[in-house]
């Protein structure tokens, strides 16, 4: 024993009188990154023996937080001394500095000690967070690791937030998340110093909340048939009587759980309970929540327009939500509640006599304002409560409370209007949905559709359209992850992950300070952490970009990736990158190819290989003309989109497509000389959810000379409901025959639900 305790002692003399560390700017990967950070030329050393004196016992909790990770990683067994009377040697403290503001603190490492001031938890917790990522990656395993040296950097930093609304929006509701999950989520939220969990607990797909009172509202709007095998918006309307057992919901026990580690980690949660939209799980529950009042089934995918919304005449609704709401402050006391309010179609108000005569006796004149009516009413509910309303912008079509806070979706306009009417604003637009893809969709699982890389959440700039007298206005940000299309844990990470790396460092970090090449550096570093926790974050950042264009009559192509480290190498006709090319210029490309791309860095490929098949045909580069103009938000590249060689792809806002809306396409390509013509292929697109539909007939016809048309092909394209979008490729054939002027005419199949449909075209290759 006394051998042992000799031996362990002159270890420690021998770690101790080790020369410090220097650590290298470039190995530090702080994210989000601190506001000022002054960095020393040594070192500070965890060991068994080293000292947590609390000064202010509010630190406790971020203390904890670390001492677990040491606990497990590393093996030490830590202990809070409460002390006014400071060691000084071997020691981290937690100092009370009431001049810091809420979320602010400084971290100074010395040699000898780590020092932390804060006014409160936040701070602490921040401070916390910042020294567990100066700590070697290990610091994240689940077993002792033996042979780390438990050493940062000694430095200095100051820090505090931009922005006052860190926040993250899970929908638990289109598809349920179970509570270990959002448990999960709330530390990586942690660690990156988001304070703000907002949690969509009610939607048309599933009503995910005990609420005592109303059992039923998720003994039946939890659940719904399992359709999970068809696209969302390909999905059949249920019957009532239909087997529901497709769901899932928490028990007020879940979320008080929920709600106290969140706040252990000094983030609040915000419930979102939809009003009046977005509530076909409840009417199903009730059906006296509507103004038809008649039994409906959870739909177990997309519902649109959203007509079956809640009566706002019949008081026996505002008792409900009143009976809700009062549950819902009980479980969730963070200060504010948000009632939803979005994309609602109020056509059954109109016809609706409760809804007429609270119309006829309060003096409203149209729909929109009964539904002002009814927020302030819920406004009001949640103020006697000392709660705050937020809701989504939709809820500045009427007079609202002044005090409600808008969550602005639809574009910076919405925002604008917002902050003019003196409204706080917290923003979503679409950068912040992380429901959209973050890389090609060749090579993205199934999404909601937009294109929204990583790159372009950490160049987002909330205030940027903001007049500078009203920014102040402007709370924050949060990342929405819509889960229409995201139905499990790995999914959600997948969408998640690393775009939420870059979104807290836009709301943590000056915009000043932010630098895209550092930025990637440092997540770099971070990513083995994520490993650890083995988050199934997603690598689309790495992915090749392609774009085309005639130069001089030449195809020539770019290549682009947003990651600034490594190379892009590529082949042409061989899926055998051993030997490939690096690419340095634009590449000419004369005749058909498969060009495949990729990044490379230390000879490794980082992402997927990006294929594009590139294929020549008669009519590349010929000039077209339209007889009905394309429509001027899909212009593609002009002109000439359908014959310029590329392929449009399932995003349709990738500029390879030309489309019309509501009515046919028409033009004519001139082969500018006679031209035997066999084989004519039209590339058509579907995205039913988006308005798009597969034209009902494409005909075409050749002339010689422009004014004689003939010979004319019909295909019928059958309309067959799918939700999926879809490329297809229409071939029309012919024998031995000239002509120099091929007219195509796509007629349109008008959408099924009586609406305008797109027609979207790309490319027109003729043989
Ligand atoms: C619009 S954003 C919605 C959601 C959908 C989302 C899909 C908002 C307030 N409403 O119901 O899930 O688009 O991106």
């Amino acid at each position: 024993m006394v051998k042992r305790l000799f031996l362990v002692g002159i270890a420690f003399v021998l770690l101790a009188c080790q020369p410090k560390k220097v650590f290298s700017p470039t190995e530090i990967a702080l994210i989000p990154k601190p506001n000022k950070m002054e960095l020393g030329n040594s070192s500070f050393s965890f060991n068994a023996q080293t000292k947590w004196l609390l000064t202010d016992s509010n630190a406790k909790e971020a203390a904890l937080l670390l001492q677990q990770k040491f606990k497990t990683a590393a093996g030490f067994q830590y202990q809070n001394i409460i002390s006014t009377n400071p060691d000084t040697e071997n020691v981290v403290i937690f100092q009370k500095d009431t001049t810091l503001s809420k979320e602010e603190y400084t971290l100074n490492i010395s040699p000898q000690n780590v020092k932390i001031t804060a006014s409160n938890l936040s701070g602490y917790l921040y401070a916390v967070q910042t020294l567990r990522q100066l700590l070697p990656n290990a610091i994240e395993e689940n077993v002792v690791q033996h042979s780390v040296q438990w050493i940062v950097p000694t430095l200095s930093i100051q820090d505090k937030p931009q922005y006052k609304w860190r926040g993250v929006m899970l929908d638990v509701a289109r598809h349920f998340f179970p509570k270990s999950y959002i448990l999960k989520t709330l530390d990586r939220m942690a660690f990156l110093k988001m304070n703000t969990l907002h949690l969509h607990l009610v939607d048309d797909q599933g009503w995910r909340l005990e609420i005592k009172k109303y059992p039923k509202l998720t003994e039946v709007g939890a659940w719904r048939v399992d359709q999970e095998n068809t696209h969302w918006d390909g999905r059949k309307p249920n019957a009532v009587s239909d087997k529901a057992t497709y769901g899932g919901f928490y028990t007020q026990q879940d979320i008080r759980e929920i709600v106290a580690y969140a706040h252990s980690l000094g983030i609040a949660v915000v419930p979102e309970i939809e009003i009046p939209a977005h509530v076909t799980s409840a009417i199903a529950a009730y059906p006296f929540l509507s103004c038809h009042k008649k039994p409906i089934a959870v739909p177990s995918g997309g519902v649109w327009p959203i007509t079956d919304i809640y009566c706002a005449g019949d008081e026996a609704v505002y008792s409900f939500l009143e009976d809700v709401i009062s549950e819902v402050n009980q479980l969730f006391p963070d200060l504010y509640v948000h009632i939803g309010g979005d994309e609602a179609t109020r056509t059954e108000w109109e016809k609706c006599p409760a809804c007429q005569k609270r119309m006829k006796q309060k003096h409203i004149e149209n729909t929109a304002h009964l539904q002002g009516y009814m927020v302030s009413r819920i406004g009001k509910m949640l103020s006697d409560n000392n709660k705050k309303l937020i809701g989504w912008d939709e809820i500045l079509e009427s007079d609202i409370p002044a005090q409600a806070i808008i969550m602005s979706w639809r574009g910076e306009g919405e925002a604008l209007k917002a902050v003019q009417k003196g409204h706080q604003v917290i923003m979503t637009p679409n950068t912040c949905y992380f429901d959209q893809y973050q890389g090609l969709p060749k090579l993205e699982p199934l999404a909601i559709g937009g294109y929204v890389p990583l790159k372009k959440v950490y160049q987002y700039d909330p205030t940027l359209q903001i007049p500078d007298d009203k920014k102040s206005l402007v709370i924050g940000a949060q990342a929405n992850l819509w889960s229409e299309y995201i139905p499990s844990e790995s999914h959600s990470e997948y969408m998640l992950y690393p775009r939420l790396l870059a979104l807290s460092e836009v709301l943590w970090s000056a915009q000043s300070e932010r630098n895209w090449d550092d930025f990637i550096r440092r997540l770099q570093l971070q990513l083995p952490r994520w490993q650890i926790w083995q988050v199934n974050y997603s690598k689309s950042m790495y992915q090749v970009v392609s774009s085309a264009s005639f130069v001089n009559g030449k195809l020539q192509v770019e290549l682009h990736t947003d990651y600034p480290r490594g190379e892009i190498r590529y082949t042409i006709n061989s899926p055998d990158f051993s030997s490939s090319h690096k690419y340095t210029n634009p590449i000419t490309i004369d005749s058909s190819v498969v060009l495949r791309s990729a990044v490379f860095e230390n000879e490794i490929m980082q992402g997927a290989v990006s294929i594009d098949t590139l294929t020549f045909h008669k009519a590349v580069n010929k000039p077209v003309h339209f007889q009905v103009p394309y429509h001027k938000n899909y212009q593609g590249q002009g002109e000439t989109t359908l014959t310029n060689v590329v392929r449009g792809t399932t995003n349709f806002h990738d500029k390879q497509w030309l489309a019309w809306l509501g009515n046919d396409a028409q033009f004519t390509v001139d082969m500018q000389q006679l031209t035997p013509i066999k084989h004519i292929r039209i590339g058509i697109m579907q995205n039913q959810g988006q308005g798009i539909y597969y034209p009902a007939k494409i005909k075409i016809s050749l002339s010689k000379d422009a004014n004689v048309f003939s010979d004319e092909k019909v295909i019928e394209i059958p309309y067959i409901r799918d939700g999926f979008p879809r490329l297809k490729d229409v071939d029309f054939y012919w024998e031995d025959i000239q002509a120099q002027f091929v007219r195509i005419e796509c007629i349109n199949s008008k959408a099924p639900n009586g609406g305008d449909a797109w027609i979207f075209l790309d490319e027109v290759q003729i043989n």
